[in-house]
């Protein structure tokens, strides 16, 4: 296997030995031989509300995408939505975590899960699983990665993004942590905290290794990874809107800890080529 998975894949449909690495998206591919295949991946802590209603609309948009749900053992049973979603559809998995364990893990081993898959996905989105990132959005995501961008955020402050429902301070905030964010990065982002993006398979293949991120800063970490290596970087403008049902799962404490990742790796990503 490429990289080890520290949990369990729970898989539905795709194989029958119960190793991610039997797991073949190759009807992916046939389904759209024009399009390069794809793989999303939805971190959910308590999503019970959302994710049902979220995976029947991401299918209507591309019935062809391999989903990838992280659960970390949400106590309100998102996990069995999931499980009762993929006895329904093709090519979604499940991979469950033990207890809530951050953002940042989640994508990673997400990362790691869909790369240990036998022909894994030439592009992966991650999107949050609480209605903010639209799948209408998704093709226009994809038109852009197709063009050959390895990294394409979907972008609340790109001409043309919007923002629905949050209130001033939380605007402010976001705002402020952005300027610093693109400071960091060392190049004009306007969006490095969207967590609606598109990745290329080499891009995730060549930095899996060098990602550290516990929570919300793997949202930076990325796009500074990309910037540093030379991979082509660009945004696409998005609605964003509030999450409708279920709480935020950005605790006082994550963002503390991404906060201090801001100021402790400030200096160094300046100086970086
Ligand atoms: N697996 C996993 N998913 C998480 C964790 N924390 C957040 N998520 C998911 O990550 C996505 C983003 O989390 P949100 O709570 O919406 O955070 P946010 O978008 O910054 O905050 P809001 O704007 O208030 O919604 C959602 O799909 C969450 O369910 C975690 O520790 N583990
Ligand atoms: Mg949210």
């Amino acid at each position: 296997m490429l990289h080890q998975l520290a949990f369990k894949v729970e898989k539905f449909t795709l194989s029958e030995s119960g190793n991610p690495k039997d797991m073949n998206c190759s009807s992916a591919n046939t389904v759209a031989r024009s399009k390069r295949s794809l793989g999303i991946i939805l971190p959910t802590y308590c999503e019970v509300d959302n994710i049902e209603s979220l995976i029947r609309e991401i299918k209507s948009v591309r019935s062809d995408a391999l989903i990838m749900v992280i659960d970390d053992s949400s106590p309100d049973g998102t996990a069995k939505v999931v499980e009762k979603l993929a006895g329904e559809y093709n090519k979604i998995l499940l991979l469950k975590r033990p207890s809530k364990l951050g953002l940042g893990t989640a994508i990673t081993d997400g990362f790691r899960a869909v790369l240990s898959l036998k022909d894994p996905p030439e592009h992966i989105i991650t999107m949050d699983a609480d209605y903010s990132h639209d799948p209408k959005s998704i093709p226009n995501l994809i038109a852009t990665a197709e063009r050959g961008y390895d990294l394409v955020i979907g972008s609340r402050y790109s001409q043309g993004g919007k923002i629905v429902g949050w209130h001033i301070l939380r605007q402010i905030i976001s705002r402020a942590a952005n300027l610093i964010a693109s400071a960091m990065v060392g190049m004009r982002i306007h969006d490095c905290t969207s967590g609606f993006r598109v990745y290329s398979k080499e891009y995730i293949e060549n930095v899996i290794g060098c990602l550290h991120s516990q929570t919300y800063e793997i949202q930076i970490e990325t796009v500074k990874q990309a910037w540093m290596r030379g991979f082509a970087l660009d945004e696409v403008p998005i609605k964003f809107e509030n999450r409708k049902k279920g709480k935020s799962k950005l605790t006082r404490a994550e963002f503390q800890g991404f906060l201090s990742y801001i100021v402790k790796t400030n200096l160094p990503f300046r100086n970086q080529p």
